[in-house]
């Protein structure tokens, strides 16, 4: 049990013999080449059958008339071609149905692709776009990823065994995943090197089986960097027939290539902008490119650059509304805007992008993120669905109308057809695929709430449960509370009241450092100082953020009063003794909610080893240490954000916790023996500066 088959273990039944009998004994698959979708999904079926009630069904091909129990596999075109007409509820590109009739089951696509978690039902998709971003650097790195170096690339090149590659189709398959852009959009042009598309055509090999379609990360600069010509200008015709013919090629070891992800004039990339030329000339440029060939292009919304200290007064949550509401329908068709689900940056909490709410004639996808970047990196606990819903599930009113973030996203409320979501998922070739066995939950959810976004995060997280670790009522209860408890307890501990997360913003991303949340060119700030905190976002007094929503909105956010405790801090700057909604002030509830956050996860030890004995020791133990960890840097949590806010505006703790630990005993005041104790920065995240190393 070392976590390889994550949800898809189809681990043996406790029925002992008696659910085996009702069960055909037969797949029918119309397929018989062995890479057809219709194909593996029907030996799926039999490795699922063999594994959870130890027989093995026998498949055949094409046998409509038969009166041996069967499951029948196949597209409902396959299906009529065969065996003649059948009614069939409408199926959407990718929906399916299921049907138990007599001593038959039919599991029958509207295309080659198609699953079920229930009997007798159709469902389609809610929107086309349900992929899945890698952020893995062709050297084999991968960019915030914490599952160990990437299944795709190594020294430059692609991997040649993909034994992994096809282990990960399969599970994102299961989830109903449909496509994969394999590559940092950090993107280095060598990927497009005639060896590399070659070994690209390979990973697209390994995919398409499952029904699962490669896409692509690309640098805007690559016709001067990997062509050798002396522009990139997205209208230069050099650079236009340049990109035209990089496309035939990559179409020709990829035919079914998804499409294009760009990241462009953000953090340092390249892209239009040095010509003087918009994001949707640059965006269009791809998208002309790929036309012939049905792909999409992808293009970030992410867009801003480092600040200097004159542009600090500026404010980087305005940069996407900012950047994109002007171009609103002047993006091609196959052109989709990717929108992070807020207006930072995968924030603990954010409201949710105001673009989504700017933009009518273009089509928008979600980006989300599976990798915990900057939460906890898979060292802490961290069930992500309920975060996500207060994006998915929040009504931007346009023009006073119910505008869901997912109705916009999935293309109901505008009338788009193009819509969906992405999510940065960045597993590696760890065998727990995150580093974690329990960050797994994340990613069967994202697929879930991909293909269904009204879906519920605990019924979810239920299933997930169940296929991860077995029906077991106590494990099911156990790893429901603590993973529906770990979001509140992590934000408690971290930045509560819309503060932002408060890691380490330079590089890492992880661990406290409120200090470095101010003053830094990446302009996530909190305002802190002697006297208050928070980001004046209002349009009265402060970056005019807040104005970017809708009116209804907007309105509710320039009211302190009407603006919800819980990003208070993001749109409003405030005394430390601001009263909130509960009545207590804003730095007695960061005292108390980072005390109350760390004692959740404490709880989280003990919770989980009252499941000794009932999950395998092998992820048990591996989860445990986990837990032991984070259990312990909770409380660093804690005590270097009470401690920094307490030295920043004096304000005792009522309840006089923060700075007195009579129990406490320093580690530098011990007999140490192989250690020293050295003062280090920053200062809170040891107390009294002090850590022995
Ligand atoms: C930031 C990440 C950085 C990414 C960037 C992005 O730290 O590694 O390249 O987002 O999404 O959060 O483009």
């Amino acid at each position: 049990e070392d976590g390889l088959d994550g949800w898809l273990r189809y681990a043996s039944l406790p029925c002992s013999g008696q659910c085996q009998s009702k069960l055909p004994a037969n797949i029918v698959v119309f397929n018989a080449t062995e890479t057809s979708p219709v194909y593996v999904a029907g030996s799926e079926r039999q490795a699922g059958i063999q594994s959870i009630y130890g027989i093995q069904p026998h498949i055949s091909h094409n046998q409509c008339k038969s009166s041996s129990s069967a499951i029948v596999v196949g597209t409902v075109h396959q299906y009529r071609k065969t065996c003649g007409s059948r009614d069939v509820p409408e199926l959407e590109e990718d929906g399916f149905w299921l049907s138990t009739e007599a001593n038959r089951i039919y599991i029958l696509g509207q295309m080659n692709v198609g699953n079920f978690s229930e009997v007798s039902y159709s469902t389609n998709p809610s929107a086309p776009i349900r992929w899945v971003n890698q952020w893995d650097n062709i050297d084999g790195r991968i960019e915030r990823g914490y599952g160990g170096p990437s299944i795709f690339f190594k020294d430059g090149a692609i991997i040649s065994d993909l034994t992994r590659v096809r282990q990960y189709a399969r599970l994102l398959s299961s989830i109903r995943i449909n496509a994969v852009v394999v590559n940092n959009l950090n993107a280095n042009a060598t990927l497009l090197t005639p060896a590399n598309l070659k070994g690209l055509g390979r990973i697209a090999d390994t995919f398409r089986p499952y029904g699962v379609q490669v896409g692509i990360s690309l640098n805007f600069a690559s016709p001067e960097d990997l062509g050798g010509l002396s522009t990139f200008d997205p209208l230069d015709s050099s650079v236009i027939s340049w990109w035209s013919n990089i496309t035939k090629h990559v179409y020709q070891h990829v035919p079914d290539m998804a499409g294009y992800l760009v990241k462009a004039d953000s953090e340092g990339q390249p892209g239009p902008q040095t010509y003087s030329r918009t994001l949707s000339q640059g965006a269009n440029l791809f998208g002309k490119a790929l036309q012939p060939y049905g792909g999409i292009v992808m293009f970030r919304a992410f867009v801003y650059n480092q600040l200097n200290e004159s542009v600090w007064t500026a404010d980087r949550a305005n940069a996407a509304v900012n950047f994109f509401k002007d171009l609103d329908g002047e993006f091609d068709e196959n052109v989709v805007v990717q929108i992070k689900y807020g207006p930072i940056d995968f924030q603990v909490r954010e409201p949710a992008s105001p673009l989504f709410a700017n933009l009518f004639n273009t089509s928008t996808a979600i980006e989300l993120e599976v990798t915990q970047e900057y939460l906890g990196q898979q060292s802490h606990l961290l069930y992500l669905p309920p975060l996500w819903k207060t994006i998915l599930d929040f009504d931007l009113r346009v023009d006073g109308k119910p505008s869901l973030v997912r109705d916009v996203v999935t293309g109901k409320r505008f009338n788009r057809k193009l819509g969906g979501s992405a999510a940065v998922v960045n597993v590696g070739t760890n065998t727990t695929w995150l580093g974690s066995h329990l960050s797994m939950s994340n990613l069967y959810a994202y697929g879930r709430l991909a293909w269904n976004p009204a879906d519920d995060a605990q019924a979810m997280l239920q299933d997930w449960i169940r296929l991860t670790f077995g029906l077991d009522r106590t494990v099911l209860s156990t790893i429901t509370k603590m993973s529906m408890d770990s979001w509140p307890a992590y934000e408690a501990y971290s930045g509560n009241l819309g503060i932002q997360t408060l890691t380490d913003i330079l590089y890492t991303h992880y661990g406290p450092n409120p200090a470095s949340q101010d003053n830094n060119g990446w302009g996530q700030w909190t305002r802190a100082d002697h006297t208050g905190i928070g980001m004046d976002r209002t349009v009265s007094k402060g970056t005019g953020f807040a104005g970017q929503y809708p009116s209804e909105i907007a309105a509710m956010y320039e009211n302190i009063d009407t603006t919800p405790d819980n990003l208070l801090l993001w749109f409003h700057h405030v005394e430390y003794m601001h009263s909130l909604h509960s009545g207590k002030s804003v730095i007695q509830h960061f005292y108390d909610a980072h005390y109350s956050g760390a004692e959740t996860v404490q709880t989280f030890l003990s919770q989980w080893e009252s499941l000794k004995g009932k999950i395998d020791d092998e992820r048990y133990e591996h989860v445990l240490r986990r837990l032991e960890y984070q259990a312990g840097h909770s409380i660093v949590w804690r005590d270097a954000i009470n401690n920094f806010y307490y030295n920043l505006s004096g304000i005792p703790d009522t309840a006089k916790r923060v700075g007195h630990h009579p129990w406490r005993i320093e580690a530098e005041s011990m007999q140490l023996e192989g250690y020293k104790a050295y003062t280090i920065n920053p200062f809170e995240t040891a107390s009294g500066s002090v850590a022995i190393v």
